[in-house]
């Protein structure tokens, strides 16, 4: 997959794949990471990429010619690629989103600065808009990287890609299962016997029940979305029956 940023601080963008699963996507070649700064395609001597606001007001505004023709360029080395961009006025990006646009072959994302973008190009370029959450950050690059880095990790070849993602409880919905590593005791604490029993359909049995039992603790608004079936309800009431127990306790 080919990632077009379009920002005005492309070497912030780019720390995005020095680590992690991204880092191994661009080593495998599964990602290509390419930025394109808008001061570059500013036709104005002074590469200005920015100006007053229109009705007055305090900041800059980004000016569209400049953008505009970074994203231009964007769309010549990554045809049909959809452009996103990352606002808080955008759909809220979640793992659906993340794996729907990791089957994309080509992805321009636009990081806006200032106090906005002129509107004419966001009309004229955009595809769609992303947002993270409802709040506003100084830019839309930390933004970008978190999209890469949720896409990045899901994309086929990347190391270990069959086994987590799909085992991602969030990609059934939910959320994770508790971990435990070494010591087996620690402040008193033990590690639960399950996970040392080697028995591994227990095992799996204990994670699917806590996935769902601290999906329906931490966010139950979660479990409206998924189609729990009679073993994944069975599993449910059990964490639930467990949960009283461990309240009179
Ligand atoms: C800022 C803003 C504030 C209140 C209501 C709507 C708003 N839109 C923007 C906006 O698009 N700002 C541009 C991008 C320029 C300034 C910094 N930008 C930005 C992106 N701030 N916050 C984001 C963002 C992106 C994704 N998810 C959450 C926030």
């Amino acid at each position: 997959m080919r990632i077009e940023v379009v920002s005005l601080f492309p070497e912030l963008v780019e720390q995005v794949v020095r680590h992690g699963m991204p880092r191994i996507a661009v080593e495998t070649g599964q990602l290509e990471l390419n930025p394109r700064n808008p001061r570059d395609f500013s036709t104005n001597r002074w590469r200005r990429v920015d100006e007053r606001p229109y009705g007055g007001g305090p900041g800059m505004v980004m000016e569209p010619q400049p953008i505009a023709a970074a994203v231009e360029a964007a769309r010549v080395a990554a045809p049909a690629a959809p452009v996103a961009l990352l606002s808080p006025q955008g759909h809220r990006f979640d793992q659906a989103w993340a794996e729907r646009l990791a089957q994309q072959d080509g992805l321009v994302l636009v990081c806006g600065r200032y106090e906005g973008l002129d509107e004419r190009f966001v009309r004229e370029e955009v595809d769609f808009e992303l947002s993270l959450g409802d709040f506003v950050l100084s830019g839309g690059e930390l933004a970008a990287m978190v999209v890469i880095d949720a896409i990045a990790r899901l994309l086929p070849g990347v190391l270990g890609h069959a086994e987590s993602a799909a085992n991602d409880s969030f990609s059934a919905g939910l959320l994770d299962h508790p971990h435990y590593t070494r010591p087996e005791g620690w402040r008193g604490q033990r590690v639960p016997e399950v996970l040392m029993s080697g028995d591994h359909a227990r095992i799996a049995r204990w994670r699917l029940k806590q996935a769902l039992g601290q999906t329906w603790l931490k966010r139950p608004d979660l479990l409206d979305g998924v189609r729990l079936d009679e073993v994944k309800m069975a599993l449910l009431r059990e964490f639930i029956s467990e949960q009283r127990v461990d309240e009179e306790r």
